[in-house]
């Protein structure tokens, strides 16, 4: 059971993406953990205690996730947050430790991007016990209790997907033979990626997704899975590539050209993200479309921490406003992106 993706399509059916104010920004919160009428009370200067926020990020596996790292590290440091930043090295066992170091630590807040979906009952069990509320960030879990968790911040994958797919439906003519780069085995976006482009081409007969093979999210895995595509009888009337995310087409892209094809002539290519190398190898002729994917969440995400930590009622999805763009406005776009 995936219980966030029945969140998922009927937001995506209201076609509401929710954006947080951004009220209460630049004050620092009282600690949640502040008995009520303490502030100040310590005898002068400024008594009020930084916020205590621990953070598990799953790595640095992608352009889009180096940006997410940079928005949330200087999103805190803006709002005087004290942020205990963990990297996981891409280890859902890395998280689960960082997780039981937050709460050994007693922080105000615990916040993680979970590497993959499932594995983390117990741990989220462990957080509640303690009473430290648990904020996702970009990628969701798959638990039976919804309220192992406060809110999931993130976008809407399954609506990605689609939107990747759509590019196929509108810009291709007859049978189109389809390969896919996966992004992380058992991750959110893997599985809602995959699932969007399905949906959005089963009534199109004749877009047909011949191969399937996670890279990882990254440039090196994507490359090597698609060279030894290439190299298989399987690539064989090939004309399109899903990716997705930018990172590994722009693997894909090397492989294409090294196998002496044209990347997005002899291959079509859509890839997810929208990081400013898709938009150079979208001007490049390289890459057909990008499908946004917004990492800079930072304010989003503080604004509900600070607001869980007041003890506050937050939505338990926010979705991400996000765009898909095309090989014609690309170098008009490109300076104007900021990942
Ligand atoms: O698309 C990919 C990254 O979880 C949305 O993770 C994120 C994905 C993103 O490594 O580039």
């Amino acid at each position: 059971m995936r219980p966030h993706r029945a969140l998922n399509t009927l937001a995506g059916i209201a076609g509401v993406a929710i954006l947080l104010t951004l009220a209460g920004c630049g004050k620092s919160p009282s600690a949640s953990s502040a008995p009520a009428g303490s502030e100040g009370a310590a005898g002068g200067g400024d008594t009020h205690a930084p916020l205590v926020v621990g953070f598990s990020q799953i790595g640095a596996e992608s352009d889009w996730r180096r940006a997410n790292t940079d928005s949330i590290q200087s999103e805190a440091k803006k709002r005087g947050i004290d942020l205990r930043f963990s990297d996981a090295q891409q280890k859902k066992e890395n998280q689960i430790k960082a997780i039981r170091s937050f709460i050994a630590q007693g922080v105000d807040v615990i916040s993680f991007s979970p590497v993959v979906e499932t594995g983390f009952e117990q741990v989220l069990e462990e957080a509640k016990k303690a009473g430290i509320p648990v904020v996702l960030s970009d990628r969701a879990v798959d638990v039976s209790d919804p309220t192992l968790y406060k809110c999931f911040i993130g976008s809407d994958f399954v609506e990605e997907g689609r939107r990747a797919a759509q590019w196929f439906i509108d810009h291709t003519e007859g049978d189109v033979k389809v390969a896919e780069l996966v992004g992380t085995p058992g991750s959110a976006p893997a599985l809602d990626r995959a699932e969007g482009f399905r949906e959005a081409i089963k009534d199109v007969p004749r877009i047909q997704i011949v191969w399937s093979q996670s890279g990882n999210f990254t440039r090196t895995e994507g490359k090597k899975a698609f060279q030894a595509f290439l190299k298989s009888p399987e690539a064989k009337g090939v004309g399109a590539l899903y990716a997705h995310n930018d990172d590994m087409a722009i693997g894909a892209i090397q492989a294409i050209k090294e196998a002496g094809l044209k990347p997005g002539v002899d291959i079509k290519i859509v890839s997810i993200d929208a990081v400013k190398e898709a938009f150079k190898a979208m001007i490049a002729g390289e890459l057909n479309c990008t499908v946004e994917c917004n990492p800079l969440i930072g304010p989003q995400l503080f604004d509900l921490i600070e607001k869980v930590a007041r003890g506050e009622e937050i939505p338990h999805r926010v979705k991400v406003d996000e765009e898909v763009f095309t090989q014609d406005v690309a170098a008009d776009l490109i300076d104007s992106r900021q990942y």
